[in-house]
């Protein structure tokens, strides 16, 4: 399928603000992979599927992951992070993108997870940061993108965590590994 097609498709399946978001995280996406050495293509594509499943209903999402035999561990944790893990498969399945690289994108856009690649990174800060976002501490990531996109994701896991943590919810161990992967990594 061609990049179109799958515009097309994604945009389809969401509301307009919702695929708003989506056109953001591609521009942003192409220009952090100029900035840090990605290929801005891959980028923008991962972009453009990372929130296909975002609007499913919640009940066709549980299903997907079982039928597909996707990680269900993810089920006991926040449903926020299951249209990652859709958007990975659907990613093969649907619109045939076979770059494992571009997949892992889509897969850790919400978790994030130790070990994150140059693309993951990419596409989490720009799904963070992208001109759409308005939320306190914005500014701040936008400042640090232009520096380092590690210490940027950094500051997007740290304010995600506080965030769960005040309110009261659980937080997916993988979410806890990138932020101490990049701990160590930066040498803080
Ligand atoms: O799909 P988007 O709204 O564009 O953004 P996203 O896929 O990054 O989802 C972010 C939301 O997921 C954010 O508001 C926090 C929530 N969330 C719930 N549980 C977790 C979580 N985020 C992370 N990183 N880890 C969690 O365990
Ligand atoms: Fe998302
Ligand atoms: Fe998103």
């Amino acid at each position: 399928m061609d990049k179109n097609q799958m515009m097309t498709s994604v945009s389809e399946q969401m509301p307009l603000r919702r695929w708003i978001h989506t056109q953001g995280v591609m521009s942003t996406s192409r220009k952090l992979a100029e900035k840090y050495g990605e290929d801005p293509e891959r980028a923008e594509l991962a972009a453009i599927i990372h929130d296909v499943a975002k609007y499913w209903p919640i009940e066709q999402q549980r299903q997907y992951i079982i039928d597909h035999q996707l990680d269900n561990e993810l089920l006991q944790y926040n449903k926020e992070l299951w249209h990652a893990e859709i958007g990975y498969h659907v990613a093969w399945a649907q619109y045939g993108v076979e770059d494992a690289g571009i997949r892992d994108a889509i897969r850790y856009h919400t978790s994030g997870r130790a070990g994150m690649s140059t693309i993951e990174k990419i596409v989490w800060l720009a799904d963070y940061i992208e001109p759409n976002r308005d939320f306190p501490g914005v500014e701040e990531a936008r400042r640090l993108a232009d520096q380092s996109l590690e210490e940027a994701v950094l500051f997007g896991l740290n304010a995600t965590i506080i965030l769960l943590v005040e309110k009261q919810r659980i937080i997916y161990p993988g979410t806890l590994a990138a932020r101490n992967d990049l701990i160590h990594i930066m040498n803080l």
